[in-house]
Formats: C-alpha cells, sequence, structure tokens
C-alpha cells in the first residue's frame, strides 16, 4: 500500500512536472507569407524556428537541475536569484518577449478593433495613438544594440512607454520603470535584417501596420485584473533629488 501511494505520488509529481516544464514553441497564429509584405515569410521563419527555438531549447537546458526547473515562466522573471544566471535570465526573456510578439501581430485582414478602454487610457496617457506611437518609435530608434520597446501597465495602473536592452522586459527586476507587458516590438537586427538590413525606422512602420489593437486591448484589460502579478512588481522607486 505504501509502495501504491509513494508510486502515485511520484507519478502525480512527474505529470505535473512534465505540465509545467519544459517550454515549448508556441505555434504562430498565422501562416509565415500572411504578414508580408510588411515581414517577408522568410523573416518570419527564422526568427520563430531558428531563433524563438533557440531561447525555448537553451532554457529548458538552463533550467535543468536548477531549484526552477518547475517555475512557471512568469515565476522564473520575477525571481531575482534565478535571473542571475544570463542564460535562465537571456533566455526566459527570449521565451517570453516572442511569445508576447507573435501574438500581438496579425495580417491587416485579421485585425480587431482597440477597445473604447484602452483608446481612453492611451489619450489620457499620450494625448492620442499617434502620440504614443512616435514615443513607442523613439524609444525603438534610441535602443543602441539589441533590445525591445514595450507598452507596459505600471503598478499604478497607468500606461508607460519603457525600453529594455536584450532579451529583458519589464517583468523582470530592473533598475527602471516596471509593468506587465502590453504590446512589445523587437528591434533585434534578426527580426528585419533580410527585408530592410540596417532600416530600423522602415521595419517599424511596417510593424505598426501589423499591430493587432484587439489583442492588445485584451491583454491591458487581463494586466488591469491580474493584481496577483501586478503586486508581485514592485513600483519604480523615486530616485533622491539633490
Ligand atoms: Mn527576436
Amino acid at each position: 500500500m505504501r509502495h501504491a501511494v509513494l508510486s502515485l505520488f511520484l507519478l502525480f509529481n512527474a505529470v505535473f512536472v512534465v505540465i509545467a516544464q519544459p517550454f515549448t514553441l508556441p505555434k504562430l497564429p498565422y501562416a509565415y507569407q500572411d504578414y508580408a509584405p510588411y515581414i517577408d515569410a522568410q523573416t518570419m521563419e527564422i526568427h520563430l524556428t531558428k531563433h524563438h527555438q533557440a531561447y525555448v531549447n537553451n532554457l529548458n537546458k538552463a533550467l535543468k537541475g536548477t531549484p526552477y526547473d518547475d517555475y512557471t515562466l512568469e515565476d522564473v522573471l520575477l525571481n531575482k536569484s534565478a535571473l542571475s544566471s544570463d542564460a535562465i535570465r537571456n533566455n526566459a526573456g527570449g521565451h517570453y518577449n516572442h511569445s508576447l510578439f507573435w501574438e500581438i501581430l496579425a495580417p491587416k485582414a485579421k485585425q480587431g478593433a482597440i477597445s473604447a478602454d484602452l483608446s481612453k487610457e492611451i489619450n489620457t496617457s499620450f494625448g492620442n495613438l499617434d502620440s504614443l506611437k512616435k514615443e513607442l518609435n523613439k524609444a525603438a530608434m534610441s535602443r543602441f544594440g539589441s533590445g525591445w520597446a514595450w507598452l507596459i501597465l505600471t503598478p499604478e495602473l497607468k500606461l508607460a512607454v519603457v525600453s529594455t536592452a536584450n532579451q529583458d522586459n519589464p517583468l523582470m527586476h530592473l533598475d527602471a520603470q516596471r509593468g506587465i507587458p502590453i504590446a512589445g516590438i523587437d528591434v533585434w537586427e534578426h527580426a528585419y535584417y533580410l527585408n530592410y538590413q540596417n532600416r530600423r525606422a522602415d521595419y517599424l512602420s511596417a510593424v505598426w501596420e501589423l499591430l493587432n489593437w484587439q489583442i492588445i486591448s485584451e491583454k491591458y484589460q487581463k494586466a488591469k485584473e491580474n493584481t496577483a502579478l501586478m503586486g508581485r512588481i514592485a513600483p519604480l522607486k523615486k530616485k533622491k533629488k539633490g
């Protein structure tokens, strides 16, 4: 009997671990060629099946045998000790950031409308959508080297535009404004080099043609309601004056 209980316990744990990890590559919601002409099919395919796949593989490898090997992706990103490993930090960020990026992109015909709620909040925070676009593009253009530009919801429940280096993101313990990502734009050269070479500005204009504001609105709504996650993200400490 004891054996049976123990076996059942081990089986349950094994099943649980399989569900929690390892992480797997998500599927794109549309076919590679559906994002053209804004992002070409080859870039989409390489970006997903080579770059993103590598983050997934290396994340699973980096977590194996660590205390974090049954953590959810958010738990890893919020854990300062886990992120002290560059391999975990870079690849957990890479997996999270790209998964979000694929979700918010859609071909024109499949894009949904922005919600009244998010639209109102954008007007309050930035003036209008065009001003938000300018600010996000500025964050993306001024990111030296590789990184991301983000629209986030801060712990004060305000919208903000931030930028992070490499595969960092605003959920992490950074010495910067933190928040739940609502939208993110990948400004690594691998995201645009085949079609746009060094022309990051042209690529950014193209990305704006692919943003699915219905999904971004849903992400805004979910972030607002996710008080558990928000409670784990500390507000940015004000720098002492003087
Ligand atoms: Mn990328």
